[in-house]
């Protein structure tokens, strides 16, 4: 049986503004290298036609899916709102990817196997073997700097929180109360590890080679880094006030 059978019924969930030109390209690599893995694309109305491309690749292959959102809400809603239809499905393990290239579905194999004795699996660029690929040094300095502030903060093991390649069984989906996360940027990534890792989950991380988009525009921009610093200061903060409170009860 292969890694991914023991594990039952997969889907990567793909969120997408503006990759009309990368779309096609990643969901054909994925579906080559993965072929047991389903797909399902959740689309924030994208102006250049990105929907359009996923309804086709949709209409050529049941294995594809498409959300169409009205608006751009950011990553998290978009998974959200991913996740929510993927556990109604009843799929058994559901992933993220991003759209752009930059995580490679040929390295998906490493992360199936990984899951087989984790909860969550994270693509990881900045474990041993690790590594990025035409990122510019100021993004580079944003994510070892923003990993940084949230391990301390949050004092979590994590060397890559905010890493959008991941494998989640359905139970971890199940049990870390999506219901209740306000994230909206790309601090989702963090605030799904943490509260994995709260929930007494185990978290593995996998290296990956991350490659920088060559087609398309990052969305990453400073309004979501904001939201990012806030909202980890602002739980970095509570986790200390509960360790101050509980040590002071005791
Ligand atoms: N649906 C949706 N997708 C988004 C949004 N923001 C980013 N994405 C997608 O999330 C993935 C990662 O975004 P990207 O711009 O590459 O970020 P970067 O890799 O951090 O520079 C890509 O597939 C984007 O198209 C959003 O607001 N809504
Ligand atoms: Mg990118």
């Amino acid at each position: 049986m292969s890694a991914d059978a023991a594990l039952g019924r997969m889907v990567m969930v793909i969120p997408t503004y503006n990759e009309a030109e990368n779309l096609a390209w990643i969901v054909g690599r994925l579906r080559t290298a993965v072929p047991t893995s389903d797909v399902l694309i959740v689309d924030d109305n994208s102006p250049d036609g990105t929907g359009r491309i996923a309804d086709e690749l949709a209409a050529a292959d049941a294995c594809i899916q498409v959300i169409h959102r009205p608006s751009k809400d950011g990553l998290g809603a978009a998974y959200l709102n991913g996740f929510r239809v993927a556990l109604e499905q009843g799929y058994d393990v559901v992933g993220e990817m991003d759209a752009d290239g930059s995580h490679q579905p040929e390295q998906l194999s490493d992360l199936i196997a990984a899951l087989q004795h984790a909860d969550l699996v994270i693509g990881s660029r900045w474990v041993p073997g690790g590594s990025v690929v035409n990122w510019p040094r100021r993004r580079e300095m944003l994510s070892r700097g923003g990993n940084l502030y949230a391990r301390t903060l949050l004092g979590i093991p994590v060397r890559d929180a905010t890493a959008g390649f991941r494998l989640f069984r359905r139970t971890t989906l199940e049990a870390i109360d999506l219901d209740h996360v306000e994230s909206l940027g790309y601090v989702f990534q963090c605030d799904l590890a943490f509260r994995t890792l709260r929930a007494g989950l185990r978290i593995q991380e996998v290296p990956i080679e991350f490659v920088e988009r060559e087609r398309g525009n990052s969305k990453m921009s400073g309004p979501v880094a904001a939201e990012s610093l806030k909202r980890i200061t602002r739980w970095g903060l509570s986790q200390r006030r509960r360790e101050f409170l509980h040590r002071w009860s005791r």
